[in-house]
């Protein structure tokens, strides 16, 4: 009672609210006034904090977690009632008609388009130790994920304010406590890559507190009585962030209509950006999910059709921890396995969402960006009484669209694996231990997944580039293509790329082609060895001849070896550059590069 009366009139609220909701504990050792002062007032910034950044306070956040923590204790099903199906969708094909239709319309879209990363996770199942937007997604040019999603953004910039005063698309980057500084750091270190800094917002989701019991009583930091212990809560963050944060308003005025979510370390996810962009302003779909083929048990969720007894229906995410109970107590007792196809029936997300503003703004306004959450204690015992360790209470934001009305156009676009999605998740250890078959999801995959689909789509384009060899980094055996890259604004969509290739071309399995420029036209080009193509955008430069040389080899590298750097050890390969040739143009003109 005595510090009671010391408190200042904001302090005295958050304390009644935590009295009155059962966190007397709390306050139970404190000492008189006078001692520990400045502890007790760090307490009430982090109070204070918690209460603000969560939609409701932190009354809402407890009361929600008595419910959740109830549930969960009773065994009670989150899909009862419902039954799961297969559902359709949009299935696009590279390089077919409709998928290059789709293109042209979604490049011309991304005018009126935002983009938000989700950049929060530590990546803990990856074992990395710097962030990971910072961590090259390949190590032929050495490009990190940032800078290419950043560098694709730009490119469709461009190509899609063709002939109009240039727009600037925004980027938005949801960051944590554990990567916010080091995202800052790398923008500033390399000025942004291209970008206006006013383009970027970096908006940083705070972690929820965590809970002793199934009272959700708030748990104290066993080191520091002053201190509540907090966890993440998850993806699901950026929906409230963006909505508090104002920045969907302000979109929303600037005139823009589309917003894309996507995730820290995909290589391949621009190669199906315009495309998925293209369906959802054909299909009007105010939730557009991008998925792939999946296979059972692959860590990613399942897009599924969930229909209720009393009627109501909804295309949604299946986590993949929930997949298989799911089905196993709906009528599948194999639960979650493959078909005939040697694919899981259900389509699988990949957390790239494309959000009409217009009614996402509208959803939001009811919701405040709050988005269903769930919780995962670990119980002592069957009795369900006590945890191991304590929890929190986590959402995830591919569950936006479980609060709409079955009016809402909830649709999604499947398309290959090999275009659309590599992540980056797995350490070396545990990607070896994947189940033949299944995606690795590691740094070594990763990048040859990123040479393999530019070498695909380069053989579309009429180039002859032969069958991939198996080799084994790490314990996984990958396909590995000739090293093929490209700047995005070099090949954003497969018109573009058609556009610069022509006669007769070979690229050779050893080989190692870098294409670092805008305007370079590929004509009747014989390439084994290495070249690399480094011209400034005015620069014009045409390709051509023979170039033979004796090219970069690929040297293992294991992953326990601590010589090796970081970045190299958990992809299981680095490459010895014997021997390259290299065209470089730093002016404005037409050239020519015959060797
Ligand atoms: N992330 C945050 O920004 N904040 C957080 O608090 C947590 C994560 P994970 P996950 O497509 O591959 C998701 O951990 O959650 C960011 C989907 O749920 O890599 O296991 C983090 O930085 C799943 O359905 O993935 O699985 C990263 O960018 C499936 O689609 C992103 O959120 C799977 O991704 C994802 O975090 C997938």
């Amino acid at each position: 009672a005595d510090n009671f009366n010391l408190l200042s009139p904001q302090q005295q609220d958050v304390s009644k609210m935590l009295l009155e909701n059962g966190q007397s504990h709390l306050f139970n050792d404190w000492p008189p006034p006078g001692v520990d002062d400045d502890h007790k007032k760090a307490f009430f910034d982090q109070i204070i904090r918690l209460d603000s950044s969560y939609p409701g306070g932190l009354e809402a956040y407890i009361k929600n977690a008595k419910r959740l923590l109830a549930d969960s204790k009773a065994g009670v099903n989150p899909f009862d009632g419902f039954t799961p199906s297969v559902p359709t969708g949009e299935t696009l094909t590279f390089g077919e008609e409709n998928f290059i239709k789709f293109e042209e319309t979604g490049v011309q879209e991304a005018r009126k388009a935002a983009f938000v990363l989700v950049a929060g996770g530590l990546g803990e199942r990856l074992g990395y130790s710097g962030i990971k937007v910072a961590l090259p997604a390949e190590t032929t040019t050495e490009t990190c994920f940032l800078q290419n999603y950043i560098e694709s953004i730009l490119a469709l910039q461009e190509a899609s304010s063709q002939g109009e005063s240039q727009t600037q698309i925004p980027l938005a980057i949801m960051t944590s406590d554990d990567t916010h500084g080091r995202t800052l750091e790398l923008l500033e270190l390399n000025s942004y890559f291209g970008m206006e800094p006013t383009q970027v917002t970096l908006l940083k989701q705070e972690k929820v507190a965590c809970l002793d019991d199934n009272d959700a009583r708030l748990a104290l930091d066993p080191q520091n009585k002053y201190k509540i212990q907090t966890k993440p809560h998850g993806h699901g963050d950026v929906h409230a962030l963006l909505y508090s944060s104002g920045l969907l308003k302000a979109w929303y005025d600037a005139g823009l209509k589309w917003v894309l979510f996507f995730q820290d370390t995909n290589g391949l996810l621009f190669k199906a950006i315009p495309a998925s962009l293209g369906v959802s302003a054909t299909k009007q779909y105010h939730v557009n999910s991008l998925a792939v083929p999946r296979k059972a048990k692959e860590a990613i969720g399942g897009i599924t059709r969930l229909t209720h007894s009393d009627g109501r229906s909804m295309v949604i995410n299946v986590e993949y921890n929930q997949l298989d109970p799911l089905l196993r107590a709906s009528g599948y007792p194999d639960g979650d396995v493959n078909s005939e196809t040697g694919f899981s029936p259900f389509p699988g997300n990949i957390n790239q969402l494309i959000l009409e503003l217009g009614p996402y703004i509208e959803e939001l306004t009811k919701t405040g960006g709050a988005i269903q959450e769930f919780v995962n204690p670990k119980y002592k015992d069957a009795s369900k009484t006590s945890f191991k360790s304590s929890t929190r209470l986590e959402c995830m934001m591919q569950d936006y669209p479980k609060t709409l009305p079955p009016s809402a156009r909830v649709g999604f676009t499947v398309m290959e694996t090999w275009l659309a999605y590599a992540p980056v998740k797995n350490n070396a250890e545990d990607a070896a231990k994947v189940p033949k078959g299944n995606p690795y999801h590691s740094a070594t995959s990763g990048e040859m997944a990123i040479y393999r689909a530019n070498s695909i789509i380069l053989k579309k384009a009429g180039v002859q580039i032969p069958d991939p060899e198996l080799k084994v980094f790490n314990g996984q055996e990958v396909e590995v293509w000739p090293r093929i890259t490209w700047k995005p604004k070099w090949g954003l969509t497969y018109s573009l790329i058609k556009s610069k290739v022509s006669g007769n071309c070979s690229i050779s399995q050893n080989s190692t082609l870098a294409i670092k420029g805008q305007k370079v036209f590929i004509e009747n080009l014989s390439l084994d060895g290495a070249l690399i193509i480094d011209a400034v955008d005015d620069a014009e430069v045409n390709v051509g001849g023979s170039v033979k040389n004796n090219g970069w080899s690929i040297e293992n590298v294991n992953y326990k070896d601590t010589s090796e750097p970081e970045v190299l050890r958990i992809r299981g390969f680095k490459f010895n550059k014997v021997e390259q040739q290299e065209a470089k143009y730093s002016e404005p003109g037409k050239f020519s590069f015959k060797p």
